[in-house]
């Protein structure tokens, strides 16, 4: 099994570097790219004029496909909890298909997020909205592409990435809504605590690597079970998502009370159920992981503060101790998860940077928004 330790991975991802090094390197490079993210959202105007269009919006409504979906569902929760208003997120393809369902009868603010900036079903979306006359924010990771000729105005990130799957890009979308959530909110407080916890949560991202390369090599799953409330939700659907993705595995998602009501039928040793525990709900969170371990499921938790009791029940334990409100620790909670799925999938002689059947954006047969977008990167 290689070794994953960054010293073997050279910073630009070459072309030489083989399976798994663009998600690698671009998962290491993560405290480095939310700093350049919150350095062009002070630098570009972009987030200045969404306050100044949109910050009145009582209703929000977040879209995307796919990891940018799980983006939403993490960035609604904070909109909400920040600023008491209604957010909630979608899948693009709902505002296709059931748009009765999804519209709001009230004026609302669509975000638009996609990394590419191409997703046909995002593209389409937005169209609806400007039939509609809504305007819209997009945040996205690719200049000149189709969407930021739809949106009102778009916020550009500087995470993109060479492999296919979503990892900086994620968090760092994530963040910039997290931040613009936090400024509609006037939450100076929230914005600094953001800001500040890249150079502070460095020193334990570069800690990951070794331990969960040493789990994933003492261990083989036959199935994962991605567990998380509030707004962690969002952020153990990535998880899910990840692991089917990078290590073409089976891996489910739950809200984790809901696994007793029946999913917990599946637990085995070979099960890999993983907490991302919050602090709202640690007490109850924390008896369902006694609960799965006495099963005689293999339990990972991820948390701030891990107490004995959890420790007792876990067979790994991923603590942040991070002086950060749970809200401003949402980007770090995820990277565990990349790192998990990125070495599973080398564990099985895969190439966790392109996934098979997956391109880096779903472009549907008959959408013309190629022709005028700028080309995309190649992995
Ligand atoms: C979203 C997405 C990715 C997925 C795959 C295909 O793209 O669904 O989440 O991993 O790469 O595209 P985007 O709209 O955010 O560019």
């Amino acid at each position: 099994m290689s070794d994953f330790t960054q010293k073997n991975y050279p910073r630009d991802g070459g072309n030489s570097a083989g399976a798994g090094a663009y998600s690698l390197n671009e998962i290491l490079s993560q405290a480095e790219c939310w700093q350049r993210c919150f350095a062009e959202l002070k630098r570009s105007d972009a987030l200045e004029e969404a306050q100044a269009c949109f910050g009145d919006g009582k209703e929000w409504l977040f879209v995307g496909c796919g990891s940018s979906f799980y983006v939403a569902l993490a960035a609604a929760s904070t909109m909400r909890s920040l600023t008491g208003r209604r957010a909630w997120a979608v899948p693009a393809s709902e505002i296709l298909l059931y748009p009765e369902l999804v519209f709001s009868t009230a004026p609302f603010v669509p975000i638009l997020i996609s990394r590419s900036g191409r997703t046909s079903e995002v593209l389409k979306a937005t169209e609806v909205l400007r039939e509609r006359g809504v305007p819209s924010l997009a945040v996205t990771c690719a200049k000149g592409q189709a969407l930021e000729n739809l949106a009102s105005i778009t916020i550009t990130l500087p995470a993109d990435e060479r492999s296919t799957v979503m990892t900086r890009s994620f968090t760092s979308m994530l963040l910039a809504l997290q931040f613009l959530a936090g400024r509609i909110a006037r939450n100076d407080g929230y914005c600094n605590e953001l800001v500040s916890m890249p150079g502070r949560v460095a020193p334990i991202l570069a800690k990951l690597p070794e331990l969960i390369q040493d789990f994933t090599s003492r261990h083989s799953f036959a199935n994962y079970v991605c567990l998380g409330h509030g707004p962690f939700y969002g952020l153990a659907c990535e998880y899910s998502l990840k692991l089917t993705e990078m290590s073409l595995s089976t891996a489910q998602v739950f809200y984790s009370l809901e696994f007793r009501h029946g999913p917990k039928s599946i637990v085995t040793p070979q099960t890999l159920v993983i907490f991302i525990l919050s602090e709202q709900g640690y007490a109850a969170e924390c008896e369902l992981l006694e609960e799965i371990k006495s099963l005689g499921g293999t339990t990972l938790a991820i948390a701030n503060h891990a107490d004995a009791r959890v420790r007792a029940a876990s067979d790994l334990v991923l603590e942040f101790q991070l002086p950060l409100g749970e809200y401003a620790r949402l980007a770090p909670a995820l990277v565990p998860g990349q790192l998990l799925a990125l070495q599973t999938g080398l564990k099985k002689g895969l190439n966790p940077d392109s996934p098979r059947f997956l391109s880096r954006s779903v472009i549907l047969a008959g959408d013309s928004s190629k022709k005028n977008s700028a080309p995309e990167p190649v992995a």
